[in-house]
């Protein structure tokens, strides 16, 4: 059932959202303590530009293609270095630059691969892009995840965000319960039963981070974004919050970003936040381009 229109503003906000919930947290990334941040920063990170990289994929071939995706990371990486990437991102790169294939390179990485947030948070536009059939949403998180976390949780987190952002887009009743199904995983289905427990509670964010983490492991971001979107009724509420948690705070906000941006829209989205964020006009064209694919049925 589809309970609210997909628009092209939802598009735009989604992509709009990652970046300025990225932007909003990148001054507070690694901290811990509560401090809520309301100015956007002048630079977004290594979550946007990798979210950028994914989208620019998508459109340049009308679809998913893991070595032309690789490709493009590494390219934008290249260009801008300083974005503040993990650590092993340009280590995959490199194996992929010395001829290891963009599906096998990230395996040996870290000990069963990456399970950090770095694929949840450049979702977006896989969430937007493939909306319509959750098992080929699953298949696609899954595949680009590859590129550089080839482990269950890092892969699995990917998903259940970008699920998260086609609920979003749908306005879907039941948000929650829908994603416990959705999951595969029971780590993340026990961490989604903390988020109904603690929104029922509206328990304080020392307790919130306590249950859900406010880390770089995908198990420890991917619920706080969630339950910021659900605890905080606006769009700023939501990034605000998410930012606050410390910790992983730009990819909190980014992935919070990202699924509030879905569900109200980039009108929603204060505009003295979008005049200050980088690259606005770009990051638009490419939610524009996903959305003539989504018109036109391309992928
Ligand atoms: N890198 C950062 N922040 C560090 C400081 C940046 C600074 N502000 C600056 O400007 O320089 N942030 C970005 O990285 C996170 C996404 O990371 P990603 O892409 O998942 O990287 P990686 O290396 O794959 O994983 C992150 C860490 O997780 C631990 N880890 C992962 N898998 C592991 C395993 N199998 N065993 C043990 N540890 C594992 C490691 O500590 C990894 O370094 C985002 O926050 C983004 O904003
Ligand atoms: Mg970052
Ligand atoms: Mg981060």
């Amino acid at each position: 059932m589809n309970h609210g229109k997909i628009t092209l503003a939802k598009f735009v906000g989604s992509l709009i959202g990652t970046a300025i919930g990225d932007s909003l947290g990148a001054g507070r990334e690694g901290f811990s303590g509560f401090k809520k941040v309301r100015e956007v920063g002048t630079r977004y990170t290594d979550d946007t530009a990798m979210m950028i990289g994914v989208a620019e994929s998508l459109i340049q071939c009308q679809g998913f293609d893991g070595e032309h995706m690789a490709k493009t990371f590494i390219r934008n990486y290249e260009r801008e270095p300083w974005r503040g990437y993990g650590a092993g991102p340009p280590r995959v790169f490199s194996l992929i630059k010395q001829g290891v294939s963009w599906d096998k390179a990230a395996e040996s990485i870290y000990p069963g691969g990456s399970f950090g947030n770095g694929a949840a948070m450049r979702i977006a536009p896989i969430g937007l892009l493939y909306w319509e059939d959750r098992e080929k949403l699953r298949e696609i998180a899954y595949k680009s995840s590859r590129i550089t976390h080839t482990h269950s949780l890092g892969a699995e987190g990917a998903a259940l965000e970008a699920y998260a952002i086609v609920l979003a887009l749908k306005e879907e009743p039941k948000f929650l319960d829908k994603l416990r199904d959705f999951t595969k995983l029971e780590p993340y289905k026990r961490k989604l039963e903390s988020v109904e427990k603690l929104l029922d509670r509206k328990e304080d964010r020392k307790e919130i981070v306590a249950e859900l983490g406010n880390g770089i492991e995908a198990l420890n971001s991917v619920p706080a974004a969630i339950y910021s979107f659900l605890a905080n009724s606006s769009f700023s509420e939501a990034v605000v919050y998410a930012a606050s948690l410390g910790g992983d705070a730009d990819t909190i906000g980014a992935m919070a970003g990202a699924i509030a941006g879905a569900w109200w829209g980039v009108t929603e989205i204060p505009n003295a936040w979008q005049k200050k964020l980088e690259n606005r006009e770009y990051i638009e064209d490419l939610a524009r381009g996903l959305w003539k694919m989504k018109e036109i049925k391309t992928y």
